[in-house]
């Protein structure tokens, strides 16, 4: 460091000295250019005063009064010397400074007597010339050097007599005083200079110790106590003061440290106590390794990263979303690619010539693949067909599918569509993965297979599987079974869901069931029916000690039970829990959440009913609690999620105005998407997590809750008709449709010990924590990777 402000100094000190040199030189180049062009204007104007009167004495002809007339011009001492030359280049008459004007160099005198014009020259003369020594055979002795000299102003305007040139009258001025001037600037600079380059040094060494200096070093010491495990990543930015670009790309940095070390560690717990949980860095490397040399293609109909316009700014924003956490980190551990709907209002504006844009957008890992679809395609495929059709086919929750035929000639185009693009994509890859999600991609498998019969497709249905009379419902139900029997491996959440969709294909279609194998063969290709219960991603940071759960079920609890890590774990939560009860202002009081899409699947109306079931038969909870129910808006163009909308206002409204005491409104309705940071605030606030679906392919809401309660406080109540509702058997399963019942769960909840709430609560995030989301995808790639293709399709595959 202090080497570096040595050289600072020196390289400032040296810039500033040639700076100020540099432009003083200038100055003084202008300043002496400024009296030399005044000299010689004022000798011009004299010389063409005095030219007619010596050419009318010369014309006298008496050549004797001219040396006085001379005299007679030059009145003061300091005029210029002035002497008057015939035509043979001597002398008549002069007067003035003798020795100068006599030791005139022959040549001057060329030009004003035979070609008759003016000549002016500025010279540089030795004193001792000036003052009478020898002169060399130009006329001038030249200037020693280190020889006093002084510089002189001659100007030599020839004289006439009629047309005929008869002399010059020459004049000298001394001008020695511009020569003196130039110097007096420099000495004047010198100290201006001196003065300036220390000033600039001083500042500029305070400037680098408080904006540059202080800040690196405060940012050093913070990335040595962020390397020692004492700072947080969040700290690193106000450390940085104004090199904000460095800041954002250190921390981004220091982010991915972190995480790698927290990977590191939890792997390293994780095999110290022999389990085998998954996380996202396991994820990546397991597919990695299965993956080989093939390459994989994820299909869904929401994009990963939308761009969107907030007022002037374009944001990119990630939807909330568990496929979004669960195919990333396989993505970019394989550099796959993912294919999507542009639905963004800002998306096209994003992707290059190829619809195409690397994503994350600020560490770019994988291809994102947009399509787009018109306004049409979205109407008659995405609210039409999936939403209004398949959606409530598949959901019991007694409300009728609407099946155009319309929506359907959309729904195959955009499947066709989808097709297209991913065989384009795939053009280029031996033997791909194809991982096609949900209920909106039912003709995708068997399009791509046709095409591409070398590649191994999943998909995977988020939603339940009805029973084949339900599903009868459907005009078009073989062409979407036949669609998705084109697939290697089909998964539903849970094995009711295959045992429904291996009758209805039993009952639809000419295929041959096997249900010990739970596998489909069509046309002589094999399609394997599993059970992938879909999971939440497990905070790596919060796992438990890894033996705490099993150590108190069986009896060898640590007897205070806590750790000092998670009393500050609960602590934390504790403040956040408050912090929320005082922006809601209900401090004191006991919170109840529900979290939901506005979907009448959702159960909302009914629990908002059992709620007020509950204050209703046990009013002594007036006051004390308060139930906040937050619901993103979902699919609102279609009639009849605008009606639930309207119904849950009114039920809220309605109990709102029936029980509410001053300062205390037992509902709390917050009807918007939320960060993933503020639901999980509401979680962790939440006594009692209300899931009431009416019915539900898996519900991630409950294991998000669960994920989130890292003081293994609170209570999950769950319909049993949800696929979480088989995995999660201690939290109090209920009907939804039994508002009593709910309520009283709802009851039972709050009145529940601490310790059994946590002995629960413990069982149940063991189970999501072994069974998350990165396990799922593990078993889904695990299992469609294991597929074997034929040889002679292989050999023979058509590739369009
Ligand atoms: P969904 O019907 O969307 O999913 P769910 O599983 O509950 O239902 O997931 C909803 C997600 O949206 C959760 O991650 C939740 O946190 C989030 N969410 C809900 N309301 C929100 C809000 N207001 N603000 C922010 N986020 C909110 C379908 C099936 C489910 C299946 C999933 C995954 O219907 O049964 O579990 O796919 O396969």
């Amino acid at each position: 460091m202090h080497f570096f402000r040595i050289r600072l100094v020196a390289a400032l000190l040296v810039g500033i000295t040639l700076i100020s040199v540099g432009s003083t030189y200038f100055d003084v180049l202008a300043h002496k250019h400024m009296l030399r062009s005044d000299l010689a204007r004022r000798m011009q104007w004299l010389g063409a005063g005095l030219q007619p009167q010596v050419e009318q004495q010369m014309a006298l002809d008496h050549p004797e009064v001219l040396p006085q007339f001379l005299t007679r011009l030059r009145q003061y001492p300091d005029q210029p010397g002035l002497a008057v030359y015939d035509t043979n280049g001597t002398i008549l008459a002069e007067t003035g400074n003798v020795l100068a004007l006599r030791n005139l160099p022959v040549n001057f005198l060329k030009r004003p007597i035979i070609e008759g014009k003016e000549a002016t020259a500025f010279v540089r003369v030795p004193d001792t010339q000036a003052t009478g020594s020898e002169a060399n055979s130009t006329g001038r002795t030249p200037a020693q050097p280190g020889a006093a000299a002084r510089l002189w102003y001659e100007d030599a305007i020839p004289l006439h007599n009629g047309q005929r040139t008869v002399g010059a009258l020459v004049m000298v001025a001394d001008a020695e005083y511009i020569r003196r001037d130039g110097v007096d600037v420099w000495r004047r600079s010198f100290f201006n200079i001196a003065a300036m380059v220390v000033l600039v040094a001083v500042v500029t060494l305070l400037m680098v110790r408080w904006f540059l200096l202080q800040p690196v070093t405060r940012a050093a010491e913070w990335l040595r106590r962020l390397r020692q495990g004492k700072a947080e990543v969040s700290d690193g930015a106000k450390e940085f003061g104004f090199l904000i670009p460095l800041a954002n790309e250190v921390t981004s940095l220091a982010e991915h440290l972190t995480r790698a070390r927290a990977a590191a560690e939890t792997e390293a717990q994780l095999r110290d106590a022999g389990e085998h949980v998954w996380t996202a860095h396991r994820l990546a490397v397991h597919v990695r390794e299965r993956l080989g040399n093939g390459k994989l293609f994820a299909v869904s109909n929401r994009e990963p990263y939308i761009h969107v316009r907030q007022g002037s700014a374009i944001e990119c924003v990630v939807p909330p979303s568990g496929l979004v956490t669960a195919l990333e980190p396989v993505l970019q551990a394989c550099d796959g690619t993912w294919i999507a709907h542009g639905s963004g209002n800002e998306d096209a504006a994003f992707v290059d010539a190829y619809d195409r844009l690397r994503v994350p957008p600020d560490d770019p890992r994988y291809t994102l693949r947009r399509v787009w679809l018109s306004p049409e395609e979205e109407a008659g495929y995405y609210e039409g067909f999936a939403n209004e059709g398949i959606w409530p086919l598949c959901h019991i929750a007694h409300t009728r599918p609407i099946f155009r035929t319309n929506d359907w000639d959309y729904y195959q185009r955009v499947n066709a569509k989808f097709a297209e693009v991913l065989i384009e994509e795939m053009r280029e890859t031996e033997h791909p993965i194809v991982f096609i999600q949900d209920y909106h991609f039912a003709l995708l498998p068997r399009l791509v297979k046709m095409a591409r019969p070398d590649a191994r497709v999943a998909i995977f249905w988020h939603i339940p599987w009805p029973n084949a009379e339900a599903f009868g419902i459907c005009p078009w139900q073989a062409e979407l079974l036949d669609g998705l029997l084109g697939a290697d491996v089909i998964g539903f959440h849970i094995q009711s869901h295959c045992n429904n969709f291996l009758d209805t294909v039993d009952r639809v279609l000419e295929a041959r069931t096997d249900r010990e194998h739970f596998s489909i063969r069509r046309h002589g290709h094999v399609s394997l029916v599993r059970p992938f219960p879909i999971s939440v991603a497990w905070d790596e940071h919060s796992i438990d000690t890894p033996n705490s759960v099993e150590e108190r079920f069986n009896g060898t609890v640590r007897p205070s039970s806590e750790t000092s890590a998670e009393q500050e774990q609960s602590k934390n939560i504790d403040n956040t829990a408050t912090e929320l009860h005082r922006e809601l202002g209900i401090e004191g009081k006991q919170l109840i959440v529900g979290v939901d899409r506005m979907d009448y699947t959702k159960g909302i109306v009914e629990r908002l009913l059992a709620f007020e079931h509950l204050l209703e038969e046990h009013p002594w909870y007036i006051e004390k609690v308060v139930f906040a129910q937050i619901a993103a808006p979902s699919r609102t163009h279609i009639p009849s999620y605008a009606a639930l909308r309207v119904q849950v206002q009114e039920t809220v409204e309605r109990i709102n105005r029936r029980f509410e005491k001053s300062g205390w409104s037992p509902v709390i309705l917050i009807e918007r998407q939320c960060s993933h940071e503020e639901v999980s605030r509401y979680y962790r606030a939440a006594g009692i997590c209300l899931v009431t679906s009416l019915h539900d392919g898996m519900n991630l809401v409950a294991k998000e809750y669960l994920a989130a309660r890292r003081d293994s406080d609170g209570v999950l109540i769950l319909s049993r008709f949800t696929g979480a509702a088989q995995e999660l058997r201690d939290a109090l399963l209920v009907n939804p449709y039994d508002i009593r019942q709910v309520a009283e769960a709802i009851r039972t909840g709050l009145e529940m010990s601490p310790g059994e709430r946590r002995l629960r609560m413990e069982r149940m995030r063991l189970q999501v924590k072994e069974h998350n989301v990165y396990r799922w995808a593990s078993n889904v790639l695990t299992d469609v990777c294991a597929v074997r293709i034929e040889d002679e399709v292989l050999a023979h595959g058509s590739r369009t």
